[in-house]
Parts: structure tokens; sequence; C-alpha cells
């Protein structure tokens, strides 16, 4: 019997691993492959102002294309004092789409004369699985934590040198991968996706 393929609407090798481990600790043995696999198919512009809506643009625009199965993930950093931002804008805060040093900057900048009781934020993931059909369903992960006054680490990649997680002493950049996958918000929204997975491609 063929196994069921999925496609995960990225080209971050990362995430295509970290799915696949969740999946697979869940006993369900599907065909993962990244949107490179289907070059002919183009980005989607991320025109919602969630990440729910985001991340359900995304699959369905990959399951249309592509008649199979997609899963979709948006994610960004969510700071108390800035009301939620920057968000949805979290890849781009600085002007340029993934710069990721002036992006870190940036915000350090905003936020130099903020005290360490009011430094509050979050890392949020929404997860979407999509059908041909239309079916949809969206969950969320978060991972809180605060922010620090400067950079410490080199793992990870985005705000990671900044934000410390609840109940650690250290950044997000100064976890291995799994120490990170345990408690992210991605790690979170994706293993929230198994029993979805199951309901509808199990
Ligand atoms: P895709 O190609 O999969 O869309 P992306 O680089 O746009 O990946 P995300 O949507 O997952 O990445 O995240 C958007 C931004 O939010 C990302 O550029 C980072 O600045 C920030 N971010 C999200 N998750 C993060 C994490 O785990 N650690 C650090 N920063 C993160």
């Amino acid at each position: 019997m063929t196994r069921q393929r999925l496609i995960l609407a990225t080209r971050n090798a990362g995430k295509i691993t970290e799915l696949h481990a969740i999946l697979a600790d869940a006993g369900l043995d599907l065909e993962l492959v990244g949107a490179d696999a289907y070059p002919e198919v183009p980005d989607t512009k991320e025109t919602g102002v969630t990440f729910a809506e985001n991340a359900l643009l995304k699959a369905h625009a990959l399951a249309r294309a592509t008649g199979l199965p997609a899963v979709a993930d948006d994610s960004g950093l969510c700071v108390d004092v800035l009301n939620g931002a920057p968000g949805i804008f979290s890849a781009r805060w600085s002007g340029t789409h993934g710069d990721d040093k002036a992006n870190l900057n940036l915000l350090l900048a905003q936020l130099s004369d903020i005290d360490d009781a009011h430094r509050g934020a979050h890392f949020a993931c929404a997860a979407a699985l999509a059908l041909p059909d239309g079916t949809e369903r969206v969950v969320e992960g978060r991972m809180e934590g605060v922010l620090r006054h400067a950079p410490t680490g080199t793992n990870g990649f985005g705000y990671d040198p900044i934000l410390q997680p609840e109940g650690h002493e250290v950044t997000c950049a100064e976890l291995t991968p799994a120490e990170k996958n345990a408690i992210s918000h991605r790690g979170k929204a994706f293993r929230a996706l198994v029993p979805v997975v199951k309901e509808l491609l199990g």
C-alpha cells in the first residue's frame, strides 16, 4: 500500500524534520514532503491578519494546487507592552523580510526604556491542515517568556537570542533544538495537530 503523502508549506528543512519526528512518534506513517517537491507551485501571499488566517491561506493554496493534504504554519513574536506586535509582522519588522538581525536590533531599541517587570512576550504558532476538498482545521501553540536587554546564544534563529522562556535561566538560542522543540510554540502546535491528522488522514 502506498503511504499517504502530506505536504508541509515551507522550504525550511528544520520545520520538516520537526513535524516528521512528531508524526512518527505518534505512530503516523505518512510521507511528508516540503513545498520544494512542487517547485511549480508559487508561494502564497500572507494577506491574513492573524497567524491562523495565514496558516489556513497557505495550507488551502497548497492543497488546491497539488490535490494533496497540506499543512502550513505561521508564527511570530508577540510583545506584551507592544500590544502583541511584531506578531504577524515579525519576519519583516525592520522593513526587510527575513533580516533577523535587523528585526531583533530594532525591537531591542524600541524596548530599551522598558524595565524587567514589563518585558513579557510569547512566541505564537498556528498550524493548519487543509484537504483538497476544502476541509480545514487549525490549532495553536505558545511559548511564554521575557525579553532580555541583549542577545545571548547562537542556536535557533529570529528572536531566539532575546526570548528567555518561562521557567528557564537561558534564552531559546542557548537551548538545543530538542530542548526548544519540547517547549516551543511550533512544537506545541505541531503536537496539537497529531489528533487532527489522525482524524482526517489516519
Ligand atoms: P516559512 O518559510 O516557513 O514561512 P518564516 O521564515 O516566514 O518561515 P515563520 O513564519 O515561522 O518563519 O516565522 C516568522 C518570523 O517570526 C520569523 O522570521 C522570526 O522572526 C519569528 N519567529 C517565529 N518562530 C520563531 C522561533 O522559534 N524563534 C525565533 N523567532 C521566531
